[in-house]
């Protein structure tokens, strides 16, 4: 399987984030592209290419105008050292009854455009952020043009962006991008499933009144767990969309036998829906010793994973999103493509 990768991925390097009242290490750190890149040669994944340039136009297909522009002219900020070199974090956000027109002030505008307090912007944060994206293009390009699997190692990852806001270590969707752009090459339905341990609030976001992309997501309950005002089963899309988006949510401390069943299921609704596309959000941070996360799938079970999600013998790639065992973050990644490999038809 070709993997699609840039190294201009690696700048955005924020030192720490705040997590349970601490702050501690970033956990979305470069070295985790770097593992993962380690493990692809390791194991002989197959090729690594560098992404093609990105058109901005490409962006804004799935992003507003006025949220591109911020995220790129943010970063310039910190670049320009006006207030040291630390990352920009938000520190005050609105309640719906304030209606105020977003200020000029750049911690405001943080607090309009960021839902949480874990996703510094740093100075390299746009100039990574768009090379992700340019990942996720050109794999949804090979994609669309050899109908064969496609790894994009996307870091940052996406799933928590929406089209007006970021969060969750995530600035532009990168599947939601590559979705997007499939369907403005004329694909067809493309349906998106999202094994990432977080709910992928963003994507549901983008999508939720269309029924060109069906969202399935299978996630850790939002009662319990980040991004914890999303993901609920009766979020089930709006308007044109009604049907169309699909919430699993699992109890704390799920493993394999219990997940295994409910993304079955969820694979017989996407085939109902006859996408002519796949797309992935792979999240590795079910594993059972992910630092932010309390699922117990083992490296084995990532075998199962990528069999399960071959079942379709639809046109698949897959794009990058959590998983903070740096240790293992090749293995389960690898493996999973590997095991997809050797099922899938194509
Ligand atoms: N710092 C993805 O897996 N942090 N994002 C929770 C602890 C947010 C995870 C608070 C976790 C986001 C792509
Ligand atoms: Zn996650």
């Amino acid at each position: 399987m070709q993997t699609v990768f840039s190294e201009t991925q690696l700048l955005h390097d924020p030192p720490h984030e705040l997590h349970c009242a601490q702050i501690v290490p970033y956990f979305e750190s470069p070295m985790r592209a770097e593992r993962i890149l380690e493990a692809i040669s390791r194991h002989g994944l197959g090729p690594i290419v560098e992404p093609n340039a990105l058109d901005p136009a490409t962006l804004r297909r799935v992003h507003s105008p006025d949220y591109v522009q911020f995220m790129e002219a943010v970063s310039k900020y910190v670049a320009s050292n006006k207030q040291g070199d630390a990352p920009l974090i938000p520190h005050t956000w609105r309640q719906p009854e304030m209606v105020s027109p977003v200020p000029d002030s750049v911690f405001g505008q943080l607090g309009h455009y960021a839902f949480d307090a874990g996703t510094p912007i740093t100075a390299e944060t746009w100039a990574a952020a768009a090379a992700s994206a340019s990942s996720a293009v050109t794999a949804a390009e090979f994609l669309f043009e050899q109908r064969l699997p496609v790894f994009a190692l996307c870091r940052p990852p996406g799933h928590h962006a929406a089209a007006g806001y970021y969060g969750g270590y995530c600035y532009l969707n990168n599947a939601a991008i590559a979705a997007q752009h499939l369907l403005d090459s004329g694909s067809g339905p493309v349906a998106i499933v999202d094994v990432d341990y977080h709910h992928g609030n963003g994507t549901q976001s983008i999508f939720y009144r269309r029924r060109d992309v069906l969202f399935a997501s299978l996630h850790a309950d939002p009662r319990q767990a980040y991004p914890y005002f999303s993901g609920h089963p009766h979020e089930t899309g709006e308007a044109e969309g009604v049907g169309y988006n699909i919430n699993v949510p699992l109890p704390p401390g799920s493993d394999w036998p219990t997940y295994a069943p409910l993304l079955r299921e969820v694979m017989l609704r996407i085939r109902e829906f006859q996408p002519k596309f796949l797309i992935v959000s792979l999240g590795v941070d079910t594993f059972e010793s992910d630092p932010i996360a309390d699922f117990r799938f083992s490296t084995d079970d990532f075998f199962s994973l990528g069999e399960e999600l071959a079942v379709l013998d639809q046109p698949t790639m897959f794009v990058m999103e959590g998983g903070y065992a740096i240790q293992q973050i090749g293995d389960n990644v690898v493996g999973t493509l590997k095991a997809f490999e050797r099922t899938s038809a194509l």
